[in-house]
C-alpha cells in the first residue's frame, strides 16, 4: 500500500532537483537544502533575508560588473538577472540581462561576466543585491539572491573558474520595439548575441523590470508539469 506521504515525497523530489543553484556570487543561503523554510518559488529572494554584518554571505564584486555563475537543471528556461542597490534591497530595479532577458538552452553551468547598465556607477563599498529569476514555459518563476559589495579591488572570476558547459547556451530575447505585426518580417538582421561574452548592447539598458513582473505573475500549476516531466 502506498501512503500519501510517500506519494508526496515522490512528487517533491523531482521538484527540488529541478530548481537552480546560484554559485557565484555566493547566494544568501542554500535554498536547495532540505529542512529550511526557504522556497525558490517565493518572491523576491526565496524567503532568505538579506545578509547582515553578522550573518549570511556578501561577495565583493567589481565596480563595472562581475561574474555570475548558475547551475540550471531544466532543458531550457528564461533567465532574468536584476540588481538593486542598498544593504537590504527591496527594489531590484536594474536589469543585468538588458535590454530584455535570456532564453537559456541546456541544463548545466552557465557562467557569464555581466556589465552594469550604462550610467550606473556604484562607488567603492556600495552594497547591493543580485536577484536571479528563472521562468519556465508556463510562466512560473524561481528566485535566488546574492548580496554583494561593489569594490574597486574586486575582480571577475578567472576563465578557469568561469566556464559554461558546452551544452548550455543562451540567446537574448528580442526587444519588442515596434508595432509591425510580428510575422517573420525580420529585416533588422536581429541575430541575437549568443552565449559567451555578455552582450555589449548599447541599447540604453532600458529597464524591463515591468515585463519581468508580468512574466512572473502566474506562479501556479507548474508543479504537475514538472513532476510528470521529470519522473517520466
Ligand atoms: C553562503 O554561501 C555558501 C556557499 O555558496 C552556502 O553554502 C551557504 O549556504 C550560504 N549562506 C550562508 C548563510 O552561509
Ligand atoms: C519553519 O517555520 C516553522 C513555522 O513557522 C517553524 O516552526 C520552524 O522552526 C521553521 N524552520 C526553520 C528551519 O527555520
Ligand atoms: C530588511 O527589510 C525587510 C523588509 O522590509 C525587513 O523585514 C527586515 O527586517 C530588514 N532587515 C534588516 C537587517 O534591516
Ligand atoms: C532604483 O531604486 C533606487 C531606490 O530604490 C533609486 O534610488 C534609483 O533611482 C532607482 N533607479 C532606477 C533606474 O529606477
Ligand atoms: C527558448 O528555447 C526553447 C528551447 O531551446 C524553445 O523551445 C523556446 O521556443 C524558446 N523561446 C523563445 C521565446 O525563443
Ligand atoms: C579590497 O578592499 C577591501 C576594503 O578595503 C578589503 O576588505 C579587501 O580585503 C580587499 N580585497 C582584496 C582582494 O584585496
Ligand atoms: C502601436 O499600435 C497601436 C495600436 O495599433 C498604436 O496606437 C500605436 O501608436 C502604435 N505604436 C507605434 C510605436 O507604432
Ligand atoms: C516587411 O516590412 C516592410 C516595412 O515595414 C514592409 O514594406 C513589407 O511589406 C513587410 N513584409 C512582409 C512580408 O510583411
Ligand atoms: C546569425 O549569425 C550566424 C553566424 O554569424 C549566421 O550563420 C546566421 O545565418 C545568422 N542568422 C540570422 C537570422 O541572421
Ligand atoms: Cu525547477
Amino acid at each position: 500500500m502506498v501512503s500519501a506521504t510517500l506519494l508526496f515525497a515522490a512528487a517533491i523530489a523531482p521538484l527540488a532537483s529541478a530548481h537552480f543553484a546560484l554559485e557565484y556570487p555566493a547566494w544568501r543561503a542554500d535554498t536547495l537544502e532540505s529542512g529550511t523554510n526557504y522556497s525558490q518559488w517565493q518572491y523576491p529572494c526565496a524567503g532568505v533575508p538579506a545578509s547582515t554584518s553578522t550573518s549570511g554571505n556578501r561577495t565583493d564584486w567589481p565596480l563595472k560588473g562581475g561574474s555570475l555563475k548558475v547551475d540550471l537543471h531544466h532543458p531550457w528556461e528564461y533567465v532574468f538577472v536584476n540588481l538593486g542597490l542598498g544593504s537590504n534591497v527591496t527594489n531590484f530595479n536594474y536589469t543585468l540581462t538588458g535590454p530584455t532577458f535570456w532564453n537559456v538552452t541546456g541544463a548545466g553551468t552557465l557562467c557569464v561576466d555581466l556589465p552594469l547598465p550604462e550610467g550606473l556607477n556604484p562607488s567603492d563599498g556600495q552594497e547591493g543585491s543580485i536577484q536571479v529569476v528563472t521562468v519556465g514555459e508556463s510562466g512560473s518563476a524561481l528566485y535566488n539572491c546574492a548580496d554583494i559589495t561593489f569594490r574597486a579591488n574586486a575582480t571577475a572570476l578567472s576563465k578557469d573558474e568561469c566556464k559554461t558547459d558546452e551544452k548550455v547556451s543562451f540567446v537574448q530575447i528580442k526587444e519588442q520595439s515596434d508595432n509591425s505585426t510580428d510575422g517573420g518580417n525580420s529585416t533588422d538582421g536581429g541575430n541575437s548575441t549568443d552565449g559567451g561574452d555578455s552582450a555589449d548592447d548599447k541599447k540604453s539598458g532600458a529597464s524591463f523590470v515591468g515585463l519581468n513582473t508580468v512574466a512572473l505573475t502566474a506562479v501556479v500549476g507548474m508543479a504537475l508539469s514538472f513532476v510528470t516531466g521529470m519522473v517520466l
